[in-house]
């Protein structure tokens, strides 16, 4: 749950990347913390392993100025997407109010994304919360690639989306290309979804 501070105008909302392993997630937020430094007052934290893998988390406090005269602040995290760190990834769940899904766009990576959103949903219930429910939105990342096959988009939002229907972006986050608008789309649910704790 967001922590809301009346008196002082405060909003913190805690904003979960979740997804396969190597779909993109941590470089979704090394992209974000490269173009929007300036307002990113401290270091991301990464704890990573030897082989440069997500070993707990990443995380990213966000500061995304005033909406409904409250100071927004969000911080972003991601979890481990291994199967062996299904804990860590509970963990990182607690208290979530905003989820971006990384897809990963690879035909060779269709079983994994489908396993991943099942984890997210057995995950989120243990905490009752309903993957339909939550604000949430799909990336299909790795758009850019060409030297593999890609799952067309209509095939990912078959497997994905044709249940929880919600926003989806292709995207890549090497390039950027639409990780800044994916934010976007998340923060202004996420704030939607506050709206009467605000009021
Ligand atoms: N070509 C391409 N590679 C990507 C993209 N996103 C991530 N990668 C690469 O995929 C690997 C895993 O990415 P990472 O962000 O660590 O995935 P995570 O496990 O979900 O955090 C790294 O080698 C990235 O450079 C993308 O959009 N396009
Ligand atoms: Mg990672």
């Amino acid at each position: 749950m967001a922590f809301v501070n009346m008196k002082t105008k405060e909003v913190q909302a805690k904003i979960v990347f979740y997804g396969p392993g190597r779909g993109g997630k941590t470089s979704n937020l090394e992209y974000i913390y490269s173009k929007f430094r300036e307002r990113i007052k401290s270091e991301m934290v990464s704890i990573k392993t030897h082989g440069d893998r997500t070993l707990f988390f990443d995380f990213l406090p966000f500061d995304i100025g005033k909406i409904m005269g409250y100071d927004v602040k969000v911080q972003l995290y991601t979890v481990p997407g291994q199967v062996k760190y299904d804990a860590t990834r509970k963990l990182v769940l607690k208290g979530v109010d905003g989820i971006v899904f990384v897809a990963d766009s690879q035909v060779e990576q269709r079983k994994k994304n489908v396993l991943s959103l099942k984890n997210l949903q057995e995950n989120l219930s243990t905490y009752k919360k309903s993957i339909f429910k939550v604000p949430l939105v799909l990336q299909y990342n790795k758009r850019d690639l060409k030297d593999v096959p890609l799952l067309p988009i209509e095939v990912m939002d078959k497997d994905l989306n044709s249940q929880l229907k919600v926003p989806s972006f292709p995207a890549s986050a090497v390039t950027g290309h639409n990780v800044v608008p994916t934010l976007k789309k998340i923060i202004s649910a996420t704030m939607a979804s506050l709206q009467n704790v605000l009021k």
